[in-house]
């Protein structure tokens, strides 16, 4: 029976472009996970969108002379594009700063208000005296106080993970004047995390502690050994959505109050634009709930916001985070603001039409247990050695040689010797191994899985070498021919979770029937004698040295 499946990836903060790094971490991986289920026949809900609020927006705007309005107009446009060039497959990409997001995030909030499920504190907060303004997350910088990082940020420290408080840093500067910052009494709303500890260490450290990623469990465990400590989820800034309730006038909801809150204005949109309801989505016990994220977001998925919803109540918790660990980019940390890292938007500028071989490259390397590092000479060796020299190597002999021998009409097969025996059983067992492995979310493994049968398919011409029997023994040569033809069938459709661009094209190169499909690969045949084929055409090209000499060049330049 097909199940329901709301799958969100996190909103990307529309303060800049996106480059590989989140593309390996997250956006990849989530696509793989929707795309596979939706072949499967499983209701998938993909949803993401930008997350538009938080100081990373208002300090762009101020740093680059325009408004918040008009930086999120920008980048919003440039990363929705980015997603669709590379084909991930989103049913729908929001933003936060809609009014549907708006008004759902105030309803959590004043919900919760309710409920007396917030605490009130008042405090002295960094205050910065020659702006007149508050100091709240990254308007703060410092050193970060578990790694030591100079240029930790008042929320969040990007070179450890560490999710912060602003009173942690050491050495704490002001990032809009460079002054120290003085402090100010301010009063704030406060999530008692605390009341929240019981539940989570029971539901993910004993409920989950055999199906979750170790990396996300093992932060999950330290944040709960720590102690959970109420968490304020308001702000005195003026870009973002008005508190809505007594006393949070020139106040706004932290921007990890509402961003994950973007999922269920997401949903709620595209329910509206579908005609469907939103609420099993997000309410239905029987909704398999997963979030792809990268590392830094595993404290906000995996405590903060399952104790929003249990706060509100009638919400189900997902299933599962499985959170990526970081892509290094020739050995160094990527980093937006040195300029260290691979822009899509300028990737494909370089490498049109290559969304794939990128796809490739990175689910081949991702960071999915520790760290990854991403290099161009990689990129080169895999593209050239595994997706020319084996996949596009086996496709192109097998729909040249059925031209060249049979016009493009798939032969008659006669008696199956034990090899094309064992090759056929190995082509029918391939598509739940890999299903396996995506739903242990394991792509590495599975993308490999996938690269093993043209790897198989590519072997089995060169042992049977059909071009040598064409004159002696045309009847072993239509055997030959025909099983590699499933073989090609098969790839067509196991590699479109991860390359779906060359599987469309694949797929139309074999003429490939609907009924043809991850499920009907299990019975070994799934392409008939006299079907007719398409033209050939390759589906990768070599990647030259000067391609990747000028790629390197750029980085450093
Ligand atoms: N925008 C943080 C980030 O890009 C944040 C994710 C929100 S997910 C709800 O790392
Ligand atoms: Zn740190």
């Amino acid at each position: 029976m097909s199940k329901r499946h709301t799958i969100t990836a996190a909103l990307p903060y529309t303060n800049g472009p996106i480059h590989i790094g989140h593309l390996a971490g997250v956006y990849v991986p989530a696509d793989i996970y929707a795309r596979y289920l939706r072949i499967k026949g499983e209701e998938v809900l993909f949803i993401c969108g930008s997350d538009e609020h938080g100081v990373a927006i208002s300090m762009k705007a101020k740093k680059d002379g325009i408004t918040p309005k008009e930086v999120i107009d920008k980048y919003h446009n440039i990363i929705d594009k980015a997603f669709s060039d590379f084909g991930i497959s989103f049913d729908y990409y929001g933003r936060t700063s809609s009014k549907v997001h708006h008004e759902a995030a105030q309803e959590f909030f004043k919900t919760i208000h309710e409920k007396d499920g917030f605490e009130t504190q008042t405090t002295d907060q960094f205050y910065d005296a020659k702006e007149d303004q508050f100091l709240a997350d990254r308007y703060v910088v410092g050193t970060c106080p578990k790694c030591s990082n100079p240029e930790a940020y008042g929320d969040q420290c990007e070179s450890c993970g560490s999710s912060l408080n602003a009173n942690d840093l050491i050495d704490p500067k002001s990032a809009i004047s460079g002054e120290t910052p003085s402090l100010k009494t301010t009063k704030h709303w406060y999530l008692p995390l605390d009341r929240y500890e019981t539940f989570l260490r029971s539901w993910i450290l004993e409920g989950h502690q055999n199906d979750w990623k170790p990396n996300v469990l093992g932060q999950v465990k330290s944040w709960l050994d720590d102690g959970l400590k109420p968490r304020a989820v308001t702000r005195d800034l003026s870009w973002g959505i008005p508190v809505p309730v007594d006393g949070g006038e020139n106040k706004v909801l932290y921007v990890w109050f509402d961003a994950p809150i973007g999922y269920i204005s997401a949903t709620k949109e595209w329910a509206a634009k579908e005609g469907k309801d939103w609420a099993p989505y997000w309410k239905d016990e029987n909704t398999e709930l997963v979030h792809f994220i990268g590392k830094d977001n595993i404290v906000f998925h995996c405590i903060i916001f399952p104790a929003v919803l249990k706060a509100m109540g009638s919400y189900i918790l997902p299933k599962n985070v499985p959170a990526n660990e970081f892509l290094n980019l020739e050995g160094q940390k990527l980093s937006t603001s040195k300029n260290w890292a691979v822009w899509l938007h300028e990737y494909l500028e370089d490498f049109p039409n290559k969304q794939d071989v990128m796809r490739y490259v990175l689910t081949a390397n991702a960071p999915e247990t520790k760290d990854n590092d991403f290099t161009w000479h990689d990129f080169q060796t895999r593209n050239n050695s595994e997706l020319v020299a084996i996949f596009g190597n086996f496709i192109n002999r097998v729909m040249v040689l059925i031209k060249k021998y049979y016009e493009s009409v798939v032969p008659e097969p006669n008696e199956y010797s034990p090899v094309d025996t064992e090759t056929l059983k190995t082509l029918a067992a391939t598509p739940l191994k890999i299903g396996k492995l995506i739903g242990q979310y394991k792509f590495r493994a599975a993308c490999q899985e996938m690269m093993q049968l043209a790897r198989l398919g590519n072997k089995y011409l060169a042992d049977e070498e059909p071009w040598k029997l064409i004159k002696t023994n045309p009847e072993r040569v239509a055997t030959i021919m025909h099983t590699a033809l499933q073989i090609a069938a098969g790839l067509a459709i196991l590699s479109e979770p991860f390359l779906p661009h060359t599987a469309q094209k694949l797929r139309e190169m074999l003429k490939l029937d609907k009924a043809v499909c991850w499920d009907s690969l299990k019975d070994g045949i799934s392409v008939k004698s006299k079907h007719t084929l398409g033209e050939p055409d390759l589906l990768f090209e070599k990647i030259e040295d000067e391609e990747i000499a000028a790629q390197l060049e750029k980085l450093t330049a």
